[in-house]
């Protein structure tokens, strides 16, 4: 049994020398393996515990458990105590140097016809109006028959007009969106509502585009008035081109309005002197206007008896030309940044 214990004691206390050195982390766990592992010396003595006297196995089973056990704490110590050093150098060197200037992040502006359209729909909005929006490939009957656009009308002409198919056309006006609200809403009234959105013409030049934008709105209820009508876009104006703006209405014709206008707002640079920009009359065309025509009002379900209604219609990009002083259309459109940084 003296053997034995002395055994024991010697392994013991190996190993504990052992764990004196600056081992690696690999050269401990072989230690670990070669003494406490499955077929190390400390455990290959359990089997030599059949050859002891009986009275002697127990003490010596005790024994070994015990070594053993502090053993393996010892172990776990100084995996313990390296984990912790290896963290703290792996902190120490894989620290970002976070003094480095970050590379510039190039700012986004907003587009001017983007601007323009929030800005009326803001007015309208503030005025008691929705926006409503609908498709851009619309029928023939929305597009043209609803707004009582005669078969022989010059804007049906192919010359004018984009064709998908016989019945198929994009949009010219946003107005079929407004029948569409018209019959959906029919017979809730008031229908007060701007619909802004693409439209599509046979146009290319400083000035047009074959795809634009409109803002139109309309307004339908009981006892509504062309007074009412120039109210609100006296309101619009003035909010959108300044408060000292005034408005004058000239007779025009549209099939759609009867009564029809054409809505002029005094120059924004002479004030009504008259300068390059309005030719020298001191009005510049801004809007289209009037009282909605009766079998428009049809078209949308209402009874033009009992009804009445305004509308009224104008191009997004003249409005952001005459705004910010832009001159040809097709700046617009081509998204140089040089131009777009302005806005
Ligand atoms: C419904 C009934 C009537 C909308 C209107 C105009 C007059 C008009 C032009 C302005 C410049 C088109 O972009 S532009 O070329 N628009 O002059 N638009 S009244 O009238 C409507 C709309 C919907 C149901």
């Amino acid at each position: 049994m003296r053997v034995m214990r002395d055994r024991i004691h010697e392994i013991e206390q190996q190993v504990m020398r052992e764990l004196e050195k600056r081992l690696s982390p690999e050269e401990l766990q072989e230690l670990k393996v070669r003494t406490v592992g499955k077929k190390g010396t400390l455990t290959a003595l359990y089997k030599e515990m059949r050859d002891l006297r009986n009275e002697f196995k127990r003490e010596a089973g005790q024994l070994i458990n015990e070594v053993r056990e502090s053993l393996e704490k010892a172990f776990a110590d100084r995996e313990g105590e390296m984990a912790a050093v290896l963290m703290e150098r792996r902190l120490r060197e894989e620290t970002l140097d976070i003094s480095l200037p970050g590379l510039p992040v190039r700012r986004g502006y907003q587009h001017p016809l983007t601007l323009v359209i929030d800005e009326i729909e803001e007015i309208f909005l503030g005025l008691g109006f929705s926006v409503a929006e609908g498709p851009e490939i619309e029928t023939d009957h929305y597009n043209f028959e609803a707004l009582n656009l005669p078969k022989d009308h010059p804007a049906r002409d192919m010359q004018d007009s984009f064709f998908v198919s016989e019945e198929i056309v994009l949009r010219t006006q946003t107005s079929p969106v407004q029948v569409r609200t018209m019959q959906k809403m029919c017979p809730a009234l008031p229908v007060k509502i701007i619909a802004p959105g693409k439209v599509f013409r046979y146009d290319d030049d400083a000035t047009h585009s074959p795809m634009f934008h409109q803002v139109e709105g309309l307004f339908v209820d009981k006892g509504v008035r062309m007074s009412d009508l120039k109210g609100v876009l006296l309101l619009f104006v003035r909010q959108m081109f300044g408060e000292d703006r005034e408005i004058r209405l000239r007779p025009s014709f549209f099939p759609f309005t009867e009564p029809s206008a054409e809505v002029d707002v005094s120059c924004m640079i002479c004030g009504g002197k008259g300068c390059r920009l309005c030719k020298g009359s001191g009005w510049i065309e801004i809007l289209g206007a009037g009282m909605v025509h009766p079998r428009v009002l049809e078209m949308g379900g209402y009874d033009p008896a009992e009804v009445t209604g305004f509308a009224f219609g104008m191009g997004v990009e003249r409005v952001a030309m005459l705004k910010y002083g832009i001159e040809d259309i097709r700046l617009i459109y081509d998204n140089d940044v040089r131009f777009l940084r302005q806005f």
